[in-house]
């Protein structure tokens, strides 16, 4: 991408070279492999005993400007550890699954988590036709392209997963800065998206006295000042985010009559996040009356916080402990896929250092020894779960 760094958007042809990146390595590794209604690619071996599977992976999309592993890198290591899996210890007792998740970031349309939602049966009804990209492509014309049938999404759906198991970077810097090189997530932050319009009126920049303004810029402007200290005030893990803003008329010469932005306010307490979203929307109101502008602040997207599975963080602890590492337990600030596939399987994730938090920008790294221990801690840890005697 211009300025550096990966951008797959879902059923763009870079997402499509490499879901078929991902086929080409299942099917090496012997797996029976199938792209499911959705796009999400699965890699299959059959338990000697059946029942319900044993699943790891992780998403396969990325962020603009995005790093090499969010996502990818639990993609990878889930081919990786049952490839190895199998070819060390043979046919699993269980159902053992690999899938690269067609798409949770929620990049290219106005909506995310696609993929999982998918597995998990949570699709809204309509979505497919009514989510469009910034072109006006709708999921289900993209779908479409992709030779997928968007009539078809409920088959995706998942109803024989046991365990979903997903190695992913912490995006943070904690495990970094502080240690251990491993960490189990207990809870993942529900994040609430909030959109906010700020309506002024629009005036000539020349001739129209400071005064006298109705700015929405500057209004929107001390709002999202406001929305961050309402997050410092209220402590880690409250954060909150405005990545966004559009300005009409948007011209040089004439003072912004309308600001439109998205507030991403997340927590991993589902009253703490209340509390967030409750303040940030009265810090907008209480700026809005000050400067003599309308607002309108909508709730345009909720994911509730999860807690994830105990009983698989402990499995992952082992898993660690036998690689040599008490792991930190932890709250993931990001979003991910296990908290929607948590819904429908015992979830777990571990997670590996990413180099001074970074993440979601062409730096984000995380060293190779480092990646090499999640990815076998994941191997023990699914050992553990499929090869039980
Ligand atoms: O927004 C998130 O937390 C994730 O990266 N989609
Ligand atoms: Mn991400
Ligand atoms: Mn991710």
């Amino acid at each position: 991408m211009p300025g550096g760094g990966c951008y797959r958007a879902l059923y763009s042809p870079a997402w499509s070279a490499a879901s078929e990146l991902v086929a080409a390595w299942l099917k090496e590794a012997g797996l029976l492999v199938r792209r499911d209604a959705v796009g999400n690619v699965w890699g299959r071996v059959e338990g000697s005993r059946g029942g319900r599977a044993i699943v790891t992976g992780s998403h396969i999309d990325t962020v603009r400007g995005g790093g090499a592993l969010d996502g990818a890198l639990g993609v990878v290591a889930a081919v990786e550890a049952v490839a190895s899996l199998v070819a060390s210890y043979g046919r699993p007792t269980r159902i053992l699954e690999c899938v690269a998740i067609c798409e949770e970031e929620g990049s290219r349309f106005n909506t995310n988590l696609w993929g999982a939602r998918a597995i998990a049966d949570r699709i809204e009804p309509g979505e497919v036709e009514r989510v469009r990209d910034g072109d006006g492509t709708s999921l289900a014309d993209a779908m479409r392209a992709v030779g997928l049938d968007p009539a078809g999404v409920a088959g995706a759906v998942r109803r024989d997963i046991d365990a979903f198991l997903e190695l992913h970077i912490e995006q943070g810097p904690i495990l970094d800065e502080q240690g251990p090189r491993l960490g189990v997530v207990t809870a993942i932050a529900g994040t609430a998206h909030l959109e906010v319009t700020v309506r002024g009126q629009p005036d000539h920049a020349g001739a129209m006295a400071m005064t006298r303004r109705r700015d929405a810029l500057l209004g929107a402007s001390a709002m999202a000042l406001a929305i961050a200290e309402v997050a410092v005030r209220m402590g880690h893990p409250a954060v909150a985010t405005v990545g966004t803003i559009v300005v009409e008329p948007a011209q040089v010469n004439v003072v912004p009559g309308v600001a439109r932005f998205v507030i991403d306010a997340r927590h991993s307490d589902p009253a703490a996040r209340a509390d967030l979203v409750n303040e940030v929307t009265n810090a907008c109101k209480v700026i809005a009356r000050e400067r003599g502008l309308d607002v309108d602040v909508r709730a345009v997207r909720d994911r509730p916080p999860v807690r994830l599975d105990p009983r698989i963080a402990e499995v992952l602890r082992r898993a660690c402990a036998a690689a040599g590492v008490a792991p930190r337990d932890m709250t993931s600030g990001a979003g991910h896929d296990a908290q929607v596939l948590a819904a429908a399987a015992h979830a777990g994730m571990l997670f590996v250092p990413s180099i001074g938090g970074r993440s979601h920008c062409p730096d984000e790294a995380t060293a190779a020894e480092d990646v090499i221990l999640g990815a076998r801690a994941l191997a023990t840890a699914l050992r553990e779960l499929s090869y039980q005697s």
